[in-house]
C-alpha cells in the first residue's frame, strides 16, 4: 500500500429497521482496527465519523415505496463530499459503515477520479433492488442498483446524475438471497455473480482470481464493498439481515488475501455491523479480521 489509508466512519442507520448499525463504526474501531493497521507497513489518518442525522420513521411512502428517502438522501451526500475531500487529500479512502446505503454515497464521491470504476460488491444479497422491485422500502436493499443509475433520481443524483458504475464493471461475490426483480435485473444488464453455487462449484481461490483478471482488463480502480453478512452468519452474527449458507471466515480471509495480493483496489468499505445485533462484538472484530487482511496481513 502506497498511499495514507483515510478512514472515515459513516454511521447511517435509518435506510434498514435496526437500529444500532450507527455504532459499527466505533465497535470496529474497539475491535483494534488501528492496531492492527499499526502492525502493518500502512500509514493512515482516522478523521472520525460523518455527523449523519439519523431521524426516520419505518413507513413506506405511498407513492416510492421508500422509507426515509430525504434523509438517506442528505446522509449520502455528506458521504460523498467526505470522500472527495479523502481523495484529494491522495488518502486510500476506508469507510466504516453504517447500513449499506453508505455505498451510494461512497461510489458518487469516488466516480470523478475515475475514468470506469470497478466494484467489488462482498453480499449475501444483490442490493438492486428499486422502490418497484423491493419487498421491504429499506433503502439499504436498493445501494447497487442505483449506483448503476436505477431507482428513484434523488439516489442516482448524488455528485451528477446517473449512473457512477457500469455492470460490466461489478462483481458481485457470495450472494445467496436474490429477489425476483434482482433476478431480471442481474439478467438483463450482465452483471457477473458469484453465487455460493457458484463458489461452491470453484472455490473462492479461482473465484477471486477470476473476478480480479475480469476487472483489471477493464477498469482503472476498483472499489470493495464488503457487506458482512456476506459472511456466513456463523461468524458474523451482528447484523441485520443475516443469511444461512455463507462463505466461511477462512474463505473470506483468503478472498480478503487475493485481493491484496492483486494490489486491485483503490478504496474499501465494511458495511451492516450492528454491534446491538451482536454477541461481544464478533462481528466487529472479522470485520477488523477482514480488513486487516485486505491491506496486508499474512499468517507468516
Ligand atoms: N443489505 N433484498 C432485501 C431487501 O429488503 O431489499 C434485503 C436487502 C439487504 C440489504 O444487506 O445491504
Ligand atoms: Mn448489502
Ligand atoms: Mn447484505
Ligand atoms: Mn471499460
Amino acid at each position: 500500500m502506497k498511499n495514507r489509508i483515510g478512514i472515515v466512519g459513516a454511521p447511517i442507520t435509518i435506510a434498514q429497521p435496526n437500529y444500532g448499525v450507527d455504532l459499527g463504526p466505533n465497535a470496529i474501531r474497539y475491535a483494534g482496527l488501528h492496531k492492527r493497521l499499526d502492525g502493518l507497513n500502512v500509514n493512515f489518518k482516522d478523521y472520525g465519523n460523518i455527523d449523519i442525522e439519523n431521524v426516520g420513521t419505518n413507513e413506506k411512502d405511498s407513492k416510492t415505496n421508500l422509507k426515509n428517502l430525504k434523509e438517506v438522501v442528505n446522509g449520502n451526500q455528506k458521504i460523498a463530499d467526505e470522500i472527495k475531500v479523502i481523495k484529494s487529500r491522495g488518502d486510500f479512502p476506508l469507510i466504516l459503515g453504517g447500513d449499506h446505503s453508505i455505498a451510494i454515497g461512497t461510489i458518487s464521491g469516488l466516480y470523478n477520479h475515475y475514468k470506469d470504476l470497478g466494484v467489488i460488491w462482498f453480499d449475501a444479497h444483490a442490493d438492486l433492488n428499486t422502490g418497484e422491485t423491493s419487498p421491504s422500502g429499506n433503502i439499504h436493499g436498493m445501494s447497487l442498483a442505483a449506483s448503476l443509475g436505477e431507482g428513484h433520481k434523488d439516489l442516482t443524483s448524488i455528485n451528477g446524475e446517473g449512473p457512477k458504475v457500469r455492470p460490466e464493471h461489478t462483481v458481485i461475490i457470495g450472494a445467496r438471497s436474490i429477489d425476483e426483480g434482482e433476478r431480471e435485473f442481474i439478467k438483463e444488464r450482465g452483471i457477473q455473480v458469484y453465487t455460493m453455487r457458484d463458489i461452491e462449484k470453484l472455490g473462492m481461490d479461482t473465484v477471486m482470481k477470476e473476478a480480479i483478471d475480469y476487472l483489471s482488463n477493464r477498469v482503472d480502480g476498483v472499489h470493495l464493498s464488503l457487506d458482512v453478512d456476506g459472511i456466513d452468519p456463523l461468524h458474523t452474527p451482528g447484523t441485520g439481515t443475516p443469511v444461512v449458507g455463507g462463505p466461511s471466515y477462512r474463505e473470506t480471509f483468503h478472498a480478503m488475501s487475493a485481493l491484496y495480493d492483486s494490489q486491485i483496489l483503490t478504496s474499501v468499505e465494511v458495511v451492516e455491523v450492528n454491534p446491538l445485533l451482536d454477541n461481544k462484538n464478533k462481528t466487529a472484530e472479522v470485520a477488523a479480521d477482514m480488513i486487516a487482511a485486505v491491506f496486508g496481513e499474512k499468517y507468516i
